[in-house]
């Protein structure tokens, strides 16, 4: 007969190892949109201990919703090999233009890097970072229904030799940054310079150059890192979401 806290005692047990295990790791991914699931693929993929915090119920973020709820995205020729790693298929529509169906593609990023070694942890927030000898070094982890609520229930953390900002358009993590720390960053501003309207063939090549170390310690993907450098909006093209990871990365494997 089944035991009722038998099944209770499996999940508390499993979940807490899960979570001790992952108190100091390599790269801290903030966020589950498409930049912070294809980084955290690849980082996995290199052996990297490599974990993800979402602050919501469901990981994928801005990938669900296609285009104004139409579930599909599109993609351009510059991803494919991208999507190729992940065995997706997308159809021509027009040259240069892909179709995606977004359940499909959300679903196979987060199957895929899970399966490549990425942890991930949903319904939790990060409220602030660590700082160590001037740089980034970890995360302070709350419950994503606490954050939501605004109550007063302290935080745990967890340390990270890096820190990935990949929790679009808010570019949260750079924000607190600045906000706490009074930091200045290598923009034009020295802050966070806010996000331009749609340009979306700018946009997608901006989405790239502007994933970077923004401060020691803390890269931005995606549209955090276009927020971060004033970069131009896109919209339901996924193709340098999907870059932006996989060179956010790259960057970070390279020094670890
Ligand atoms: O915005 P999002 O999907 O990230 P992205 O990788 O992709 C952007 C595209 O989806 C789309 C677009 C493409 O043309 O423009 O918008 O830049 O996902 C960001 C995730 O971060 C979570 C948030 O819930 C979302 O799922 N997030 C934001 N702040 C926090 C957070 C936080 N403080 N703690 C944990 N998760």
């Amino acid at each position: 007969m089944l035991n009722e806290v038998t099944i209770s005692k499996g999940i508390i047990n499993t979940y807490m190892q899960k979570l001790i295990d992952t108190l100091d790791i390599d790269v801290a991914i903030v966020g589950g949109g498409p930049s912070g699931l294809v980084a955290g693929y690849y980082l996995a993929k290199a052996g990297k201990k490599a974990a993800m915090f979402e602050k919501k119920l469901s990981i994928g973020g801005g990938i669900w919703g296609g285009g104004m709820m139409f579930n599909e995205v599109v993609v351009q020729d510059e991803s494919l090999d991208i999507l190729s790693e992940f065995d997706l298929q997308p159809k021509m529509f027009e040259k240069g233009y892909y179709t995606l169906d977004s359940v499909y593609l959300a679903s196979t990023l987060v199957h895929k890097s899970m399966k490549a070694g990425l942890k991930i942890f949903n319904l939790i927030a990060v409220e602030d970072v660590v700082i160590r000898n001037d740089a980034v070094a970890g995360l302070v982890i709350n419950w994503g229904a606490v954050d939501t609520l605004g109550w007063h229930v302290d935080p745990l953390t967890i340390h990270s030799k890096f820190v990935l900002d990949a929790t679009g358009h808010p570019a949260n993590i750079t924000d607190v940054l600045i906000r706490k720390a009074g930091v200045k960053l290598d923009t034009p501003t020295g802050g966070i310079v806010g996000e331009k309207p749609m340009e979306a063939d700018k946009g997608e090549t901006q989405t790239v150059e502007n994933t970077k170390q923004v401060y020691p310690g803390l890269y931005v993907s995606g549209m955090a890192a276009n927020a971060v450098f004033g970069g131009y909006r896109m919209g339901p093209i996924f193709g340098g979401m999907l870059l932006s990871g996989k060179k956010a990365a790259e960057e970070m494997i390279e020094k670890l």
